[in-house]
């Protein structure tokens, strides 16, 4: 039997759940230690907290009183060094989500209206990209806010900003609460083996935040039975002693912990992990590989993908 043409796919998925194992990189996002511990006030034009108006916990931010009375700005400021994950962020690898709670309170037609912004920065603190909520509204109640984007290379810092601005009156009556900060990588490594679909191919379907169903999708593969090993741990090794028509070029890239049969449709394969929320899984690293074989044609495939 002739032998066909094999190569192995590599790819790997790789998951920060936070820096020095938090899930959010945020201090005191919640505003639950009853001050502003973590923030700073850029414009020196006041702000706190309360327990009036709360989403989560005690209590939440809030200018408050401050400032002369008629139109007056509130800002709260805390900025995140990404200097540690620069070799992911300067790789294009590092995506970031933003997500939290605010309010706007209304009064006879005068709005004390609360935004948030994210601002992704380089060294220089040149503004890469950035994200607005605008001004919360419906007035007079929270209102939730997710924002997800992959982070441009050069970022070095992510600043997170509560913006308050008032019409009239003496207090800013906009509030904030639970605002998280995440980040994770994901990436494919390596060289792919070609079968007779071609070189597989793995494509991220849904993202590895801690609390959310992560998913892979394999492409490119040749009607065999499929597998998908994962594992804490990579590895290098030939698969070609083992037989199966592997060729000399095919590793394991993990070592496997589990492994699970995928179904096929038209070549493509899924497959998903519901992930705990548990803030002691930050920064743990979870390779995945596909390895595709048929009996009929000796096809083997391989892909792998990481959690980091
Ligand atoms: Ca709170
Ligand atoms: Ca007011």
């Amino acid at each position: 039997m002739a032998a066909h043409p094999l190569l192995v796919f590599t790819a790997t998925a790789l998951f920060l759940g936070g820096l020095s194992a938090q899930s959010n990189l945020l201090h005191n996002g919640d505003a639950e230690t009853g001050d502003l511990t973590g923030w700073t006030d850029p414009l020196g034009q006041g702000f706190g907290v309360n327990s009036t108006y709360v989403h989560g916990g005690g209590f939440s931010f809030h200018p408050g009183i401050s400032g002369p009375a008629g139109v007056w700005s509130n800002e709260l400021r805390q900025d995140v060094d990404l200097t540690p994950l620069a070799a992911a962020v300067d790789s294009g690898t590092l995506a970031v989500r933003f997500r939290g709670c605010g309010r706007t309170n209304e009064n006879m037609g005068w709005v004390d209206a609360g935004a948030v912004a994210l601002e992704l920065r380089d060294a220089a603190g040149v503004v890469l990209d950035a994200f607005g909520s605008g001004t919360f509204a419906p007035y007079n109640a929270w209102q939730t806010f997710t924002d997800e984007r992959g982070v441009p290379a050069g970022t070095r810092t992510l600043r997170v900003r509560l913006l308050g601005t008032r019409q009239i009156g003496a207090s800013t009556d906009c509030f904030f609460d639970d605002l998280e900060l995440s980040v994770y990588e994901w990436q494919t490594l390596g060289s792919g083996c070609a079968g007779p679909a071609g070189v597989p191919a793995l494509a991220l379907a849904s993202p590895p935040w801690l609390g959310a169903t992560y998913g892979l999708q394999a492409h490119n593969l040749a009607g065999g039975a499929a597998f998908l090993a994962s594992g804490f741990a990579p590895q290098s090794l030939p698969l070609m002693p083992f037989g199966q028509g592997f060729g000399a070029g095919c590793t394991l890239g993990v070592v496997p912990a589990v492994v699970q049969f995928l179904p096929q449709n038209a070549g493509t394969a899924s497959w998903s992990l519901g992930l705990p929320a548990d803030p002691g899984l930050a920064g743990l690293e979870l390779h995945s590989q596909i390895v595709e074989l048929s009996a009929a044609s000796a096809v083997s495939a391989v892909a792998r993908a990481g959690l980091h």
